[in-house]
């Protein structure tokens, strides 16, 4: 019974989760980045990163959220870049971001020194240095950052809600699927399974003086369905799979492969995220583990996922071509 889910999802998309006003406008920023990118040889990943906040009321007062922070997204995009790729960064508003996600828990004003001078007592124009202890590595990233800007490599593009995340990632997908095989989706954001339809969810803040809350909610659309038959099927897709029980984790991995038939499910736990993953793809299934030695020099596991996905998208672009 999967298909008439399949192909309903565009109606349901418009009916019940609201259009962000700006899409169209974002759709051809990505097309022509896309474009430009694939014109001057390189390929181009999308990567989703963050949570999703799912509205209990329409004047939004209360939310559902989720743990994720985005870091497996940002570290993700900046190994990315290394590897020769352009990236289109569809990330949760206020989640970490590429670079600067090394600094977040730092407090700004005290890595800035002020030095004296400038004009008046607000001592505009004053000398502010910045503490490169506090700041460790902060030249480093710097010059990273500034060149990557420089050579236009990433575009970030930001959500808040769950539905600006579905309209932005169909766009996403409508946009990349003039380069075909060179564009790769690695869906790394943890998107809410459940929601309240535009239509049932009330206006006003839900009282309290009503009584206990008992929420009822519909389950979001599986949109990658769409975007491997419809969108873009020519792309190299890769999903993200969460669990917290272990033993259903690889079952499930290979589940969504045969369901959605895309090239590749990255299977890991909650707890142990941050140092053991499974690529899993049709044919092969690999484990990514950091060792303790990894650890102590500050290696990350998306290093490792990015180094083997970007094969698996070389191989898949060769049989792409050959089967021209
Ligand atoms: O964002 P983060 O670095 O805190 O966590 C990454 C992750 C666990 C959200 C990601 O690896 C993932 O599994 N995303 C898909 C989650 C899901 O199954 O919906």
């Amino acid at each position: 019974m999967a298909e008439p889910r399949i192909c309903s999802i565009d109606g349901k998309l418009t009916e019940e989760f609201a259009i962000p006003s700006h899409v169209e406008e974002v759709k051809e920023k990505m097309a022509a980045f896309a474009r430009f990118h694939a014109e001057a040889g390189r390929r181009v990943v999308l990567i989703t990163s963050g949570g999703t906040k799912v509205p209990l009321e329409s004047r939004t007062v209360r939310f559902l959220d989720n743990f994720s922070s985005g870091r497996r997204g940002a570290a993700s995009a900046e190994y990315f870049i290394d590897s020769g790729y352009a990236v289109i960064f569809l990330h949760r508003h206020h989640s970490l971001y590429p670079y600067t996600r090394m600094f977040v828990t730092i407090n700004m004003l005290d890595a800035l020194q002020f030095m004296g001078g400038g004009e008046g007592a607000a001592g505009n124009g004053a000398e502010v240095v910045v503490n490169q202890q506090v700041l460790p590595n902060i030249a480093k990233v710097l010059k990273r950052y500034q060149e990557v800007k420089d050579g236009g490599l990433l575009l970030p593009i930001e959500f808040n809600t769950l539905s600006e995340y579905l309209h932005l990632l169909k766009a996403a997908a409508q946009a990349l699927n003039s380069i075909g095989s060179k564009a790769m989706f690695y869906l790394a954001a943890a998107v809410s399974d459940f929601y309240i339809p535009t239509s049932e969810m009330p206006e006003h803040k839900i009282q309290s003086s009503n009584g206990p809350l008992q929420l009822s909610m519909k389950m979001v659309p599986k949109i990658l369905s769409p975007l491997v038959k419809d969108w873009a099927p020519q792309a190299f897709v890769t999903s993200f799979k969460l669990e917290t029980d272990a033993s259903i984790l690889l079952d499930k991995a290979r589940g969504a492969l045969d369901t959605y038939r895309h090239q590749a499910v990255v299977a890991n736990v909650l707890d142990s995220r941050r140092g053991y993953v499974v690529v899993v793809t049709p044919e092969t299934q690999a484990e990514l583990i950091l060792s303790k030695e990894d650890v102590k020099k500050e290696v990350e596991i998306e290093e490792r996922i990015v180094s083997n996905l970007t094969s698996e998208h070389s191989k898949f672009m060769t049989q792409a071509a050959s089967a021209k």
